[in-house]
């Protein structure tokens, strides 16, 4: 395709919800009921006056939701179908399908698909180091050679010779990661034994990140197994595939590309936008992208341009994953999360949004449409319509970044001054804490923070992760949680977008140490750290894993032996189903505050929510009410300690 046609631009119109029906008091309400953040509140509130469509009034509009396909219990699968149960066990789907059958091939389904977005993404990363080891990526260089020989012994690889060649060697053997006949993951042994033993012996250890997905996409073909049971396990095992495989080869050699993660500052909410500056945000998910744009933005070239245009420089800032990887790695700002996508276009000062992909929604052309905005599309898997191409791969990516930019700085006199509102007031955090930069904090070793959780000063540790969900007032979930549980002296993890959601609050602040319990609040105050600690992106989960896996080896025991949990309260993706899915099989029990599309098999929500605990020690639970969920968490927490004697 030429250049020409890649610039070519499909015209989409600007979607329009009618306002002029609502009084000022039924948008007060509104904005109310929608958003949990000062500054998202603010530009909602402008956005519904000005009459721009958002998430909250497209999910207004597909209500109510369908009784069938809200359960799980209706199926698309093949062409004999569509087909839809309800009224017990003699209802089938045309081919005999029942509602277990149903629920539960839909949810291996789902699974998958979050498994697969994750490792394509982890794909895309070692792809390019193993491209910059060949000197086909001449932009791109290794950050962290520390990391990367660490992996490198690892991976069993000679470690005495030149750094390109272990970093061609290693990123071979981990691309070799997603078809390997050798039956099993490297990164699954980081587990200690007795938890690996529990993956082989219940038959969740992952053969191979493709093979997982692969085999899941076969078994819900019409007519493979039609045992409801299989189903859910072979969604435990390719969620495996993902978190001890796919994932965590993005997270690793996402920081010997960018660097690990270390302690350090920045700003949070809608804030951080700039009224004098060329605003460009980045969202979506792959550093590798987002990385090259940090680094064409301070070149003084691209500098002088936007002076040129009477910018005072170049604002870039974050949004969802993409966001936190930035903002664990560079400070840069984060502008908001999930719902906030489209609040950062309404703001009318954003000059260009730069997507890679995962969690980009298809209107936000339309929503730039309203303003000035330019929306950048970037990866041939993922063009959007109303989106301008620019394609970035690890060749070209400073040069496309720097048109992306070009493209932005030449957009910044077209905003219209009427429009505008930036709120005022960004939030303060501290994050960056990546096992590496705890494990520096703590003086080299994490036995100081198993001691403390042994001594009882922390209880535990539960990780609050996750999406936001218009079916939730933004953030509140996550908030909610979060402030409960370190009231009760639990120390909170967290990635992704409820990571934003409590930076946004404050809670990210050394100072929040003062609503915290006294345990946990004396060990704060004492590393002059927050209660809440932002271990990164949605693949940095695996962030984590590690965590959990070391503490347990340090222990001696087996990771679901540890007083430490995992909750999603406000989760919308398949990734999120996956996420949860890999922490269960991995011994963490989770709490998840939406029902997935299950319980038109009470047999499935009985497995889910029971049964498999006999086999992982973990399970999930399924609250919505997050103080409840809360108590939950910390009975299990006390129980966890009280089996290990504490
Ligand atoms: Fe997407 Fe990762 Fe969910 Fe946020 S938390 S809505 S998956 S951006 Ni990952
Ligand atoms: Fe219907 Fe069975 Fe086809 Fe699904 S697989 S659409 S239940 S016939």
């Amino acid at each position: 395709m030429t250049q020409q046609e890649n610039i070519e631009v499909i015209s989409v119109e600007c979607l329009r919800v009618r306002s002029k029906d609502q009084t000022t008091e039924q948008i007060d309400q509104k904005v109310e009921d929608r958003t949990s953040d000062r500054t998202s509140k603010a530009v909602l509130k402008k956005t519904m006056l000005e009459g721009v469509e958002t998430v909250w009034d497209r999910f207004e509009k597909q209500q109510p939701a369908c009784r069938y396909c809200s359960t799980g219990v209706s199926c698309q699968r093949c062409a004999m179908g569509p087909c839809r149960l309800m009224g017990g066990d003699r209802v089938r789907g045309v081919c005999g399908a029942d509602a277990d059958l149903m629920v539960a091939r839909n949810f291996l389904d789902f699974i998958a698909m979050g498994a697969a977005s994750h490792s394509d993404h982890g794909r895309e990363v070692v792809e390019t180091l193993l491209k910059m080891s060949q000197g086909q990526a001449p932009a791109y260089s290794i950050t962290d050679e520390k990391k990367l020989r660490r992996l490198a012994d690892e991976y069993s690889i000679d470690t005495s010779t030149k750094v390109d060649v272990i970093a061609e060697k290693l990123a071979l053997a981990m691309l070799d990661e997603f078809g390997t006949t050798k039956g099993e993951l490297q990164m699954a042994k980081r587990a200690p034994q007795g938890t690996y033993d529990i993956w082989k012996n219940s038959g969740i250890l992952p053969r191979s990140i493709d093979r997982e997905i692969v085999e899941s996409m076969h078994r819900v073909h019409m007519g493979v197994g039609a045992d409801y049971r299989d189903f859910l396990v072979q969604g435990m095992r390719a969620s495996m595939a993902d978190g001890w495989g796919g994932s965590m080869i993005g997270t690793e050699i996402s920081d010997v590309l960018f660097g690990t993660p270390s302690i350090k500052k920045t700003r949070v909410n809608l804030g951080v936008l700039k009224k004098e500056e060329v605003n460009v945000s980045l969202h979506g998910h792959n550093p590798v992208l987002s990385e090259m744009m940090v680094k064409a933005a301070a070149l003084p070239e691209m500098q002088n341009k936007a002076k040129a245009v009477g910018a005072k420089g170049i604002n870039l800032v974050g949004l969802c994953c993409t966001g936190n990887e930035l903002l664990q790695r560079r400070g840069i700002p984060q502008a908001g999360n999930h719902l906030d996508q489209e609040l950062v276009i309404t703001t009318g000062v954003l000059e260009a949004m730069v997507v890679d992909y995962q969690c980009i929604f298809p209107t936000l052309p339309n929503t730039a449409s309203c303003y000035h905005t330019k929306v950048i599309s970037t990866s041939p898997k993922a063009r959007i319509p109303g989106s301008f191409y620019i394609e970035v791969n690890p060749t070209n990516a400073l040069e496309q970044s720097k048109q992306i930019l070009t493209m932005a700085i030449e957009n910044f006199p077209n905003r219209a001054p009427e429009k505008i509102l930036i709120p005022d007031m960004p939030m303060e955090a501290m994050v960056g804490f990546s096992v590496e930069s705890i494990r520096d904090a703590l003086g080299g070793s994490l036995k100081p923070l198993l001691d403390l959780i042994l001594a009882g000063k922390i209880r535990g540790c539960v990780g609050v992760v996750g999406c936001n969900n218009p079916k939730i007032k933004q953030d509140y979930g996550h908030l909610t949680m979060t402030r409960e549980l370190i009231k009760r002296d639990i120390l909170v993890v967290q990635t992704g977008c409820a990571s934003i959601a409590c930076a946004k609050a404050g809670l990210m602040l050394p100072s929040a140490a003062s609503e915290a319990g006294s345990g946990l609040k004396s060990v704060c105050e004492s590393l002059g750290i927050p209660p809440v600690l932002h271990m990164g992106s949605c693949v940095d989960n695996t962030r984590i894993l590690t965590l959990v896996a070391e503490l347990a080896r340090l222990a001696g025991v087996r990771m679901d032996q540890l007083p430490v949990a995992g909750a999603a309260p406000e989760w919308y993706s398949p990734k999120a189903a996956a996420i949860g899915s890999y922490f269960v099989g991995s011994g963490v029990s989770v709490a998840l505050g939406v029902m997935p599309k299950i319980e038109g098999s009470p047999r499935t929500v009985k497995m889910l929510t029971e049964g498999i605990e006999g086999v992982f020690n973990a399970k999930f639970w399924v609250e919505p009410d997050p103080r409840k969920a809360t108590a939950i968490l910390s009975d299990h927490i006390e129980m966890k300690r009280k089996a290990l004697g504490l």
